[in-house]
């Protein structure tokens, strides 16, 4: 069973560090034999959320974990992510790979976009001295770039539109989601964008040029969250930048990062010579002998300049951010024998699925197949025991079993 629809998009710059922050959240850090694990398209691969494995909160031994892997008494849940084409300004208009980028931003979900605290990259990507560049630039200017783009679109035959809304009564949410479909972009995101933009049952024909930008900016925010990750850490310097990007990006959730610190780390532990469960505060060494004497050197620095610093690399909390607090999903584990939480064959929470909190037992159900939801009875809260309606509002960590009159 798939864990999950979710893509996240990683955007920004070029050389601030996308494809290294790729590679690290893509990168699995222990074997798993052959899971599905793997790149998907080229550029597109798959990234985990950490979450606590119900095993461990149950005080079960351990479980068979089979569509996300666990890892010391976390689970990795499987997310699609994809390494977006470079950002450059004036990509709205079709410039440097402008078209390419603006197709990948259509597919995705959120956007984790990453920008250089070490302020070391001009805006075409050449590589500066440190704090040669401004980063809350970059980020605004990234920004912008989107919003142009979804300007241009909604523009585009903006008066027939209003017309056909504002004459056959359409609802606004239904009609420019409709019109934007394309982009991802649904019902409930210009719904939420009409209301932050203060433009709810205002006629379309009547919006100002300003409230439209007004809107677009909001429906950005709805149907593309961001989650700014200020990368490169571990370069001197980066912390001054970090505190403005926080201070400056007011409402956006800045991620402190080194992907280049997460990227050794989990090949290290790959390779044995190390413990490490990503966005874990700390590693241990395990087998000095795999180590070369400047790797050591590294893992120390890492150590220092990262881990203790920072708390961690950064990399496990900017997509644990973008899922579970920009998306707000929720983790959910379905199982057939609610004592012993297995499935049919008796594996141990083997499914993890992500979901939209606000989903339902029945949606549940739903997703683990269609006659399930169809010939839905009740479902059992595993934990608790307690049995629960068709319209239970799913938890984060519900481990559910779903009684049906399917057969
Ligand atoms: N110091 C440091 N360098 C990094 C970090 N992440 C990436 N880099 C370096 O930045 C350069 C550009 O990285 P890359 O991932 O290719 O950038 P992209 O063009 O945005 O995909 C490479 O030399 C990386 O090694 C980081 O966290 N710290
Ligand atoms: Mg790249």
């Amino acid at each position: 069973m798939e864990a999950s629809s979710v893509l996240l998009g990683v955007v920004g710059k070029t050389n601030v560090g996308k494809s290294t922050f790729f590679s690290a959240a893509t990168e699995v850090s222990v074997e798993i034999g052959d899971r599905p694990f793997v790149t998907i398209e080229p550029n597109v691969g798959m990234a985990f959320v950490r979450s606590v494995c119900p095993h461990r909160r149950l005080g079960l031994e351990r479980c068979d974990a089979r569509n996300s892997v666990c890892i010391g008494g976390w689970r990795f849940i499987p997310v699609k992510m994809m390494d977006v084409a470079g950002l450059v300004p004036g990509a709205h208009e079709g410039r440097g790979l402008g078209n390419r980028f603006m197709d990948h931003l259509r597919r995705a979900d959120a956007l984790i976009l990453v920008v250089d605290a070490s302020g070391s990259t001009s805006e075409e990507g050449v590589p500066m001295r440190p704090g040669s560049f401004d980063p809350v630039e970059e980020a605004r200017l990234m920004m912008r770039e989107i919003d142009e783009w979804l300007l241009s679109i909604v523009r585009r035959d903006w008066d027939r539109l209003s017309k056909q809304v504002d004459i056959a009564e359409k609802s606004p949410a239904e009609g420019i989601a409709e019109r934007l479909s394309g982009l991802g972009v649904t019902r409930d995101h210009v719904a939420r964008a009409l209301e932050a933009a203060g433009l709810e049952g205002k006629k379309l024909a009547l919006w100002s040029m300003e409230e439209l930008r007004g809107f677009v900016v909001e429906l950005r925010r709805a149907s593309k969250p961001i989650v700014v990750v200020a990368n490169k850490v571990d370069v001197p310097g980066a912390e001054e930048n970090y505190k403005r990007l926080r201070e400056e990006l007011r409402g956006y959730s800045v991620i402190p990062a080194s992907s280049l610190a997460e990227l050794f780390l989990r090949r290290a532990a790959r390779r044995g010579a190390i413990r490490y469960v990503p966005g874990d505060p700390s590693f241990e060494v395990v087998d000095d002998s795999l180590l070369s004497s400047r790797e050591k050197r590294l893992l120390s620095l890492v150590e220092k300049l990262v881990l203790e610093k920072w708390g961690s690399t950064g990399v496990q909390e900017a997509v644990n951010t973008a899922v579970f607090k920009e998306l707000n999903m929720v983790a959910v584990y379905p199982v057939e024998d609610p004592n012993r939480y297995t499935d049919k064959e008796g594996k141990v929470l083997p499914d993890a699925l992500l979901l939209p909190k606000g989903s339902t037992a029945r949606d549940l159900a739903y997703r683990v197949h269609t006659d399930l939801g169809k010939h839905f009875l009740y479902a059992i809260n595993a934990v608790t025991k307690q049995r629960i309606g068709e319209s239970y509002e799913l938890q984060d960590g519900d481990v559910v079993k779903i009684v049906s009159a399917a057969k």
